[in-house]
């Protein structure tokens, strides 16, 4: 395991397995963290030989929020000059797929961390929640915003205007998560899950992924139309010329991200 003190990276094949690593606040996402995290993120892009990409906290805590301590005296003013906050959107739109794995507290901005991977692997000792009311604020790095669209309307107005806390269960029967493991289990099982994506034509992941996004972003119309377009830019790819031609030649296709 290498990389710095508060996100601890390790490339396993063509997975990179981030961790957060900052226990004594329960991995609560401070400046430093996050600016970590951000440059792990930015090198992990450019590194071709990377097609997934695993975040994880501790069996813990995946992530307690934004630190707190670094807001709590703030005006609205200096919380709006954060020269940082689009990185929130860029881990969003992260090119390459993303799987947040999640033990223990995934509140707050943790939860919307969680929420900005493509998908959630969950341990049975996890909860999540966007508790902010609680202490007068509202989500800000996309709670209210991509609950609403995963979980519903009426599921995100209940969980963001209670601050309830739900269970690996609970977020599971919501929508929420993916899969829930054991907590001996859980990483491992993220980790399966996305060797599974890392292993297919990272060009088609990548456009799956945008289109996805895309979809959510925009009219039915729009969506379908960028769909269709990103569909079609995949025939001038070698991989899907070599995917097809394997498919034909009954044998098992080699892609190579061209
Ligand atoms: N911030 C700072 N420190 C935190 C923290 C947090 N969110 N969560 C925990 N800690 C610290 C505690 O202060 C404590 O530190 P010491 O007192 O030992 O120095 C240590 O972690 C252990 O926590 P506890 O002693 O409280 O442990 P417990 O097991 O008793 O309780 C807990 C665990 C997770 C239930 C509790 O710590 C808790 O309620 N934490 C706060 C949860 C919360 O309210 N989270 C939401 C924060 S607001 C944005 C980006 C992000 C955000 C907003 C905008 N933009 C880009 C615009 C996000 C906002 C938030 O997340």
């Amino acid at each position: 395991m290498g990389g710095s003190e508060l996100i601890l990276q390790e490339t396993r094949g063509s997975l990179a397995l981030l961790r957060l690593n900052r226990p004594q606040a329960l991995n609560a996402l401070n400046h430093a963290l996050m600016d970590e995290l951000e440059n792990a993120l930015d090198r992990i892009e450019k590194d071709a030989a990377i097609r997934a990409v695993v975040i994880a906290g501790s069996e813990r805590a995946f992530a307690a929020g934004a630190d707190i301590k670094e807001m709590d005296s703030k005006t609205s003013e200096q919380m709006s000059a954060d020269p940082h906050l689009g990185r929130w959107d860029k881990l969003g739109a992260f090119p390459k797929p993303t799987i947040a794995a999640v033990s223990g507290f995934a509140l707050g901005g943790g939860c919307e961390l969680a929420l900005a991977c493509d998908m959630i692997v969950a341990s049975e000792s996890a909860v999540f929640g966007q508790p902010e009311i609680l202490i007068g604020v509202i989500p800000g790095a996309g709670g209210t915003v991509r609950l609403a669209k995963a979980l519903g309307k009426q599921r995100a107005m209940e969980l963001v205007l209670t601050g309830r806390r739900v269970t690996a269960r609970e977020a599971a029967a919501l929508g929420l998560v993916n899969r829930v493991a054991p907590v001996e289990s859980y990483l491992d099982e993220a980790l399966k899950l996305a060797e599974q994506v890392a292993a297919q034509p990272p060009l088609a992941a990548r456009a799956a992924k945008t289109s996805i996004l895309h979809a959510l972003d925009v009219g039915l119309s729009d969506a379908l139309s960028a769909e269709r377009r990103l569909f079609w830019e995949l025939f001038d790819t070698e991989d899907q010329k070599e995917g097809m031609k394997a498919f034909v030649e009954k044998r098992k296709a080699v892609f190579r991200g061209r």
